[in-house]
This record gives C-alpha cells, structure tokens and sequence, in this order.
C-alpha cells in the first residue's frame, strides 16, 4: 500500500470528537453543530466556547461540507446563555478574558466562508441568542423562546448582543430586548427581523437543511464573497461598503464557477459549480 492510500485510510478514520458538541455530515455535505451539555440546558463554558471554535474552524476547511447548522442537543433548548454558575466566580480580568475568547469564536462563525445556519428549538437566551446572532441565518421552531436577560443579573450582553441585534433588528428592539430582558416568541422574534423563518417542531430540521442546501447549490465563490461583503459592509459607511462591493463583483469575473454558470444560464441547463 502506498503512503498516499495508507494517509487517505488514516482520514477516511478520522472524526470529529469534541467533548461538549455532536458534530456530523450528512450526505449532502450539511454539517449539524451541535452543542450538548444537557445538565446546563447546552449553556456555554468557556470550555465549549472553544470547542465550538475549533468545530466551525476545522469545518470550514473540510472540503465535504457545504454548509453548516449550528443547533443545541435536545428539545428544551439552544443554548439557555452563558454558563452562569462558571460565571459566578469570575473576577473583572477573568470576565475580560471570556469576552475576547467568546468574541473570537463568534467572529470565526461570522467569518466563516461557508453559510452558518442557527436553528432553534427551546430557549435561546443570553449568550445563547449571541451565539444565533453571529450566525448567518437564523431558523426557529414555534416553540423558540428568545431573550436577553443579562439585566436581570445585573449584566449587559458580553458577546456582542448590543452591537448584533441593532444591526439586525434595529435599535429600538434592541432597545426593548436588552432592557427588558424578556423571552420573546418565535412568532415575534420573526415579525421583527431577529429570525428568518419559523416553523412547526417537527418540520425544523427538513425546513433548516433545505435552507443548507439550497445556499450550498449557489456558486461557492459567489457565496462566500456575499457573505463577506455584508459582513464587512455593515462595518463601514455606504461609500466604503459600495466599493468593496465593486471589487468583490469584479472579481468574480476571474472565476470559473461565474463563466460556468452564465454559460448554464444561455444553454438553459443546470450550472456545476466547482468553487473556483
Ligand atoms: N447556566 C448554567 N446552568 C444553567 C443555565 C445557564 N445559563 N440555564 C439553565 N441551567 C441549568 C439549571 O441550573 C438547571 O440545573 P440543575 O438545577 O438541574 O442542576 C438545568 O440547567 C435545567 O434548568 P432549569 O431547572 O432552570 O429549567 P427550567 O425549565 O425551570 O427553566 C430556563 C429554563 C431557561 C428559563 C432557566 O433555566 C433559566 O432562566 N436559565 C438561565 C437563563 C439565562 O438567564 N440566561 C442568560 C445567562 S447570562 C460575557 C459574555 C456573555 C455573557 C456574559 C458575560 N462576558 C464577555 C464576560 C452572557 C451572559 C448570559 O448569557
């Protein structure tokens, strides 16, 4: 057996083991994230905070996955926030810390060149509604409970909330959210922007990988320089944001996944896309 089959044996073994996540791939190339600490309602440590960075870095370079869910085990909750009773102890320097660790990770969802998808089933809350924010899409289930309740602990939200939701949503419910720290229905997070569909429990899973597939069946290239126009628009002024725009829609005419699929359009037929 040559080296090269001996390294493809070793990979075709290798799987994705993180303590605290269910990771796997399907058929289609849509991976389901997972987290999964149901003793704590899957809230996030600063263990698994780490843990979901490395899942979404490894799989973001995995060439058999196309799109990517990001959920909470079980049907009770997503992720009920941070972990409070590991937040309990934590003195200013150690909070600091969990910020930058918690921002980095979601700044890695949010850049991450393949679609994200949060779906959502049972409390969202805290950390967890950040941890739904950073993603690229959201899906929520009928039975979603979505809040900010850090002011009731006498918190503001640490990863990122404040800054997320107003630009999702907009001020004014960021406003109502954060202050209040009420739970919302899925209903309502819809009606104001914060998820992009709701459906029936038992449709959550057909509904999101639907979702997956249909964005994975896009030209990657294209999909990946949207998700990072928007990105890093929303970061500068309308003048900025239009020329980075430019040079993205320029570049897309070096690529052959776009003569591809102006050809497939002309020819009437199906465009396959090679991500390059
Ligand atoms: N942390 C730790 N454990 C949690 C938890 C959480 N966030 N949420 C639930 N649990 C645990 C409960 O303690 C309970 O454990 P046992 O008593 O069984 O050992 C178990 O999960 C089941 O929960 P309940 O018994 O409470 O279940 P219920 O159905 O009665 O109530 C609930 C469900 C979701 C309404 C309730 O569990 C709840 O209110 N949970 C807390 C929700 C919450 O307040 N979340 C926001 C947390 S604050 C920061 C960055 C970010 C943040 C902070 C700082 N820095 C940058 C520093 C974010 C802050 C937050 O997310």
């Amino acid at each position: 057996m040559s080296t090269a089959e001996e390294l493809d044996d070793v990979m075709e073994e290798v799987e994705y083991t993180w303590p605290d996540l269910e990771v796997d791939v399907d058929e289609d190339g849509i991976a389901r994230l997972a987290v999964s600490r149901p003793d704590a309602l899957n809230a996030l440590n600063a263990e698994v905070v780490g843990q979901i960075r490395e899942a979404i870095e490894e799989l973001a370079m995995d060439d058999a996955v196309s799109a990517i869910v990001l959920t909470g085990s079980g049907d009770k909750a997503f992720v009920a926030g941070a972990d409070i009773a590991e937040m309990a102890d934590y003195d200013p320097l150690d909070a600091r810390a969990f910020s930058h660790f918690g921002q980095d990770m979601l700044s890695a969802i949010e850049a991450c060149p393949k679609v994200v998808i949060a779906m959502i089933q049972g409390y969202a809350l805290g950390g967890g509604l950040e941890l739904a924010l950073a993603c690229h899409l959201r899906v929520a289930s009928t039975t979603a409970k979505l809040g900010l309740p850090e002011v009731g602990l006498g918190l503001i939200p640490g990863f990122g909330g404040t800054q997320r939701l107003s630009r999702i949503a907009g001020p004014a419910v960021a406003r109502e959210w954060i202050l209040t720290g009420e739970q919302f229905s899925a209903e309502e997070a819809w009606r104001v922007g914060v998820v992009n569909r709701v459906v029936e429990p038992d449709a959550l899973w057909s509904e999101t990988r639907g979702l997956a597939i249909k964005v994975a069946s896009r030209g990657p290239v294209a999909v990946q320089a949207a998700l990072e126009t928007i990105r890093r628009g929303l970061e500068v002024g309308q003048s900025e944001g239009e020329s980075l725009e430019a040079d993205a829609f320029g570049m897309m005419f070096s690529t052959r996944d776009m003569k591809e699929g102006v050809q497939a359009f002309l020819e009437k037929r199906k465009p396959e896309f090679e991500g390059r």
